[in-house]
């Protein structure tokens, strides 16, 4: 058989690049550095890809490449960043990283959740002013006894749960699914807003959940609340956000992503002492990101190779060429 071309648009471990290279020939690209038009002109040229989760495929570059192309390996778990009915469509398997990454991205939320309460940021500010002092810096609040809003229960949101529980919050979910019983709450996305005095959300960025957080949603919260987002930026309703927090209509905010990556340098987001932003790190440890490299590597050889990969997205299953 002859040996698949794979196009490599992440950095990757040693030991995963050679893990690659003995099962194709591999290219190594840098999208950021060549730019999307030459990453787009070489997918044609590669039987695989394997990016990041926040590396866009455009519907007319994936039908151009897919006389060749057969696998879109992604670094991440999410997977809006390619159409996958389209892709199911032209023969192009879509794969993931899921599960692995879950502990990473609870330990953020974590993280901000606390940083919110105990106000880390201002904290912080305030030392590096030149300032001390328990009586002069303003109370912050407990965790412990509130309520947190998971707005999707799926991985992640539970790997946030079985945390939140551990902190003694109590825990209500949202989701179109029945979730596993356990000690939390599935509730109506309405009682969820209502009720929760930290709000954070873990769904896929989809037609259905794009603007999900709107001026509706941010106006049922708690002006006590805190919104959390580590899933993807277009879920929120960035101006009606900027709004809401501008009016305290919400407390605060914790952005791990934002609309658009990266958000302008004049934001007034970024100047708001009520919200914390991080680049988009939800998933940025040394031991998740080789694990996702790792994955990502095996759904792509396995998939060229003609076998079935750990974490396929398409809902039908392709038979690539070659596939048992
Ligand atoms: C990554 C992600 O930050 O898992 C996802 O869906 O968005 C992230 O893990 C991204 O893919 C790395 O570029």
């Amino acid at each position: 058989m002859k040996r698949p071309r794979m196009l490599i648009a992440m950095p990757l471990a040693q030991t995963t690049m050679e893990r690659l290279a003995e099962g194709g020939d591999v290219t190594v690209i840098d999208p950021g550095e060549v730019g999307e038009d030459a990453f787009q002109n070489a997918l044609a040229s590669h039987d695989g890809v394997l990016c990041s989760a926040m590396q866009g495929i455009p519907d007319g570059c994936l039908e151009r490449a897919s006389k060749r192309l057969r696998v879109v390996s992604n670094f991440g778990v999410g997977y809006d960043n390619v159409n996958v009915a389209l892709a199911t469509k032209c023969g192009v398997r879509v794969c993931n990283t899921p599960g692995i990454l879950s502990d990473a991205v609870a330990e953020l939320v974590m993280l901000l959740v606390l940083a919110l309460a105990r106000r880390l940021d201002d904290a912080s500010a305030f030392v590096r002013g030149g300032h001390w002092g328990t009586a002069s810096f303003p109370l912050a609040h407990d965790i412990s006894g509130k309520t947190l809003g998971l707005i999707g229960f799926g991985r992640i949101g539970r790997a946030v749960a079985d945390r939140a529980l551990a902190f003694n919050m109590r825990v209500m979910a949202s989701d179109l699914r029945d979730i596993a019983e356990g000690p939390w709450e599935q509730v109506p996305l309405e009682t969820l807003l209502a009720e929760a005095d930290f709000v954070s959300v873990h769904v896929n960025l989809s037609q259905a959940t794009r603007g999900l957080i709107g001026e509706e949603t941010l106006g049922r919260m708690k002006r006590s609340a805190y919104l959390v987002n580590t899933s993807r930026g277009p879920v929120v309703d960035t101006t009606a956000l900027r709004q809401a927090l501008a009016s305290g209509a919400i407390a605060g905010a914790a952005l791990d992503v934002t609309d658009p990556e990266p958000p302008a340098p004049d934001d007034s987001l970024l100047s708001m002492p009520q919200v914390i932003i991080t680049p988009h790190v939800g998933t940025g440890t040394v031991e998740t990101r080789e694990k996702m490299g790792d994955m990502a590597a095996t759904n792509l050889i396995e998939s060229l190779a003609g076998r079935r990969p750990p974490a396929v997205v398409n809902q039908v299953d392709l038979q690539l060429a070659g596939d048992a």
